[in-house]
């Protein structure tokens, strides 16, 4: 899966995307991530990219031009699936849009910063519009990077274990269950003796019980959505 990513600020996506699982994804040559300055393709004085709004107001706007010589530069090497806009106000980003667009194979991100960009780059070349989640970050890189990683460990080979990407927080409704690692008491904190039976049924039982008690405690709407997704497939 490729990756193009369109920003002012390549600098806030230089180490994010190069450490850990995403590294061996690149280095597997699973995965391909490009960061793209809108600067280097604009053609007006000082490289400019952003201009006053009409109307008036605060704030700069990103103008089309930059943007679209970027993105029409990659457009003539491959066919792109998605042209997502990182905003604020888009779409809410969820594991299920995660699976969905882990099944891509060229994607734009296109990173917004100041008060926006112009308007008929959404209307008429971005596909989808994506925020992580109900707050403002001064711009959509660190939203970009949450994308890269989340889609990037979707895609078979990435991760070592391949059922271990099933059994994430999210993947089925339910978050995760606790887990523990040697020693088994730590003075007087002590691992639950079930997981140190071998009895691997009683295990899963037990694991089973405690994800759907900290879900109903933490994330009861994700326990009322899996009920509702259950009734829809019966
Ligand atoms: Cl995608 N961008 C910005 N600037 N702020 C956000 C966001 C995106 N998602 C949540 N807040």
């Amino acid at each position: 899966m490729r990756f193009d990513i369109l920003t002012a600020v390549p600098e806030l996506l230089d180490s994010p995307l190069s450490h850990s699982i995403m590294q061996r994804a690149k280095d597997r040559g699973l995965l391909e991530v490009f960061v793209h300055n809108i600067r280097d393709y604009s053609h007006y004085k000082h490289k400019q990219i952003d201009d006053y709004q009409y109307g008036g107001g605060a704030g700069m706007v990103m103008m089309i031009e930059p943007i679209l010589n970027c993105i029409n530069v990659l457009r003539k090497e491959r066919d792109y699936d998605e042209i997502i806009f990182l905003t604020p106000d888009g779409d809410l980003y969820d594991q299920k849009t995660a699976n969905t667009l882990s099944l891509k194979k060229n994607v734009i991100l296109l990173c917004g910063h100041y008060k926006g960009i112009d308007e008929r780059i959404r209307e008429h070349i971005i596909t989808k519009e994506i925020s992580i989640g109900s707050y403002v970050l001064s711009g959509g890189e660190l939203a970009a990077a949450v994308l890269v990683d989340s889609i990037g460990r979707l895609i078979p080979g990435v991760l070592n274990d391949e059922t271990s990407a099933l059994s994430d927080s999210f993947q089925d409704d339910l978050l995760s269950a606790p887990v523990y690692t040697r020693p088994a008491k730590y003075g007087d904190w002590e691992v639950p003796a079930v997981l140190l039976s071998g009895h691997e049924a009683k295990i899963e039982a037990w694991r089973y019980e405690k994800a759907l008690e900290k879900t109903l405690e933490r994330r009861p709407d994700l326990l009322r959505k899996k009920e509702f997704d259950n009734d829809l497939s019966t």
